[in-house]
Parts: structure tokens; C-alpha cells; sequence
């Protein structure tokens, strides 16, 4: 019924389940048979294993340009997280981590408002648990399945969105921001949910299947969120919003128009984005690779 192979990844054993072609017409029940056998071997083995994406996660990548993943990291990584980043504010802006960008809300009418952060860049310099994750075989794993097995760290970012105070993200493609004469849209994100995220709170939104439609013409503003397609950030009917919980994740593609609501919620939104590269796809465009070859091997 399945080919199983087993290879070993940096200690841990990894598994891939290949259904056989005779099971294909079966074809709704794939994931569930994939889970099955995944959870009967970790049942068997007694350890976690990584299992990457099944074949129907894949495909739903590939058609819409973004696929969630539930409870992708622990209750107790998230708390760790909470408490890594815990008063950001106050912190950042009394003593700032060497290394980190910051980008600040705007309160020109309202000189004495809180300072609030707009977008943290290189935010695993600010959280261990972050860096740790980013790395991790559990978010690795899917990457690999849905880029190949070279890849870097781009970068890490965190974006709080305050309640009640933090700003709409324009819909524009990431590749709008990152594209250059010899690089090619092959980035991957990885949206953590650190709290819960939903509409009323600015939750992240994308038009499933804009990745097929190449690079959109963007406004261009020397501001954070600065490169945004026409209209800025307006409801659009055909963008689907991506609700999560705690430790879900949201991978998508560097092409996919995406964007979100401003927080009019009283619930602050706290999410951080890791992105990553191919390893050699344009110059000086990873922090440090990850799993694969070396730069320029
Ligand atoms: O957090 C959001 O709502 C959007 C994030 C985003 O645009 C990004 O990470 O590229």
C-alpha cells in the first residue's frame, strides 16, 4: 500500500511515506492514511518524527501558494516565546538589542503615546526560543518538502500588532520587496502565530493563487510596509484570512499577494514571520544556512 524510506537528518530519523499508485483513487483518504502510518511508527520508535508536509498539503501549497499548519509549535515553546519578548516595547526602546532593526508606530498628533512596534527585524537576536525554532526539524522539514533540501535563513521578524493601535500591512507579494537582478521568487515564509489570530485582530490574509500571476506593478513610500500594490490595504472579496491559534504557522510563497487589517480589536496580535532562501539564489540574501550545502558549494 506504501513505500516507506528512512533516512537520518542531523540525529533524528526521518521518514517519508510514498503511497503506492494503486491507492491513488483513494485519493481523499491519503492524508489520513499518511497520518496513520506516521503516528503507528512514532507509536513504535517512541520518538518524535518529522514528516514534512503529506502529498495533499502539497498540492494545496502549490495551487493556492500558502499552506497552514496546526499546533506546529508547542504550548511550552509559545510561552517561552511570550516570555522572550515580554514588555518588547518598553525594552527596545529604553535599551535596543545590537543588531536589531526597529520600526516604530507613528503618533505625530499624540507626542507622549507608548511607543509601539511596528515591525522587529532579526528577532531571533531578541528571542532564543525564535532562534531555536527557526532552525528546528519540525518547520525545516516542510521547507525542505516544499523548496528542496538548500536552505538559508533570510531573516526573522517579528510584527506585533498592538490592540487597538496597530496598523494595516498593504497588500503587496514579498518578492516586490526582495527581487533583484539575479535572484529568483523562490523565497518561503513562515508565519508563527505567538497569539492568537483572527480577523477582528488583523490577522494575515492572502488571494490563494496570485503566485501564478508574476510580479504586480507596486507604489513604492520610504516607509516600513513601504512597497504596497495600488489601494494600499481595502477588504478585497477574493483574499481568504488565515485565523490561528497559538503555534499554528503559516508558510507562503515570496509571489502571493498578502496583506492584513489594522487591529481595531482590544487584543494585541503577535506574530513573527521567518523567511527563508535557496542557498545561492542571489548574493548576500541569507543570514546563515540552515540545512544543505554551503554558500557557494
Ligand atoms: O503579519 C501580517 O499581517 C503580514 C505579514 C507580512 O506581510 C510578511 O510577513 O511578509
Amino acid at each position: 500500500m506504501f513505500s516507506i524510506a528512512f533516512s537520518m537528518l542531523n540525529g533524528n530519523i526521518k521518514i517519508e511515506v510514498f503511497p503506492n499508485p494503486a491507492i491513488r483513487v483513494f485519493e481523499e483518504y491519503l492524508d489520513f492514511f499518511q497520518n496513520l502510518v506516521y503516528n503507528s511508527l512514532q507509536i513504535i520508535f517512541s520518538k518524535e518524527l518529522h514528516m514534512g508536509i503529506t502529498d495533499k498539503e502539497k498540492q494545496f501549497y502549490e495551487t493556492n501558494g500558502y499552506l497552514l499548519k496546526k499546533g506546529l509549535v508547542s504550548a511550552e515553546d509559545i510561552s517561552r516565546i511570550v516570555v522572550d519578548v515580554d514588555d518588547i516595547h518598553n525594552r527596545m526602546a529604553e535599551n535596543p538589542t545590537q543588531g536589531i532593526g526597529i520600526s516604530w508606530e507613528v503618533y505625530e498628533d499624540d507626542p507622549d503615546h507608548p511607543p509601539l512596534i511596528k515591525q522587529l527585524m532579526h528577532s531571533e537576536l531578541v528571542s532564543p526560543t525564535l532562534n531555536k525554532l527557526l532552525r528546528s526539524d519540525t518547520v525545516l522539514d516542510v521547507l525542505e518538502a516544499m523548496m528542496g533540501p538548500d536552505i538559508s535563513l533570510y531573516h526573522s521578524k517579528l510584527l506585533p500588532k498592538a490592540g487597538g493601535d496597530g496598523t494595516a500591512i498593504p497588500w503587496h507579494q514579498d518578492y516586490a520587496y526582495w527581487k533583484n537582478d539575479n535572484n529568483k521568487p523562490v523565497m518561503i515564509n513562515c508565519q508563527l502565530a505567538i497569539s492568537e489570530a483572527n480577523l477582528e485582530n488583523g490577522c494575515i490574509q492572502f488571494v490563494p493563487g496570485s503566485h501564478n500571476w508574476g510580479l504586480q506593478e507596486h507604489e513604492r513610500k520610504q516607509q516600513t510596509f513601504g512597497v504596497f500594490l495600488p489601494g494600499h490595504y481595502q477588504e478585497r472579496e477574493d483574499a481568504v484570512a488565515v485565523e490561528m491559534e497559538a503555534g499554528d504557522g503559516v508558510f507562503f510563497n515570496a509571489l502571493i499577494i498578502h496583506g492584513s487589517a489594522p487591529n481595531e480589536s482590544e487584543k494585541d496580535r503577535l506574530m513573527n514571520t521567518f523567511a527563508y532562501n535557496v542557498t545561492g539564489n542571489g548574493t548576500s540574501q541569507s543570514r546563515e544556512v540552515l540545512r544543505g550545502k554551503e554558500f557557494n558549494s
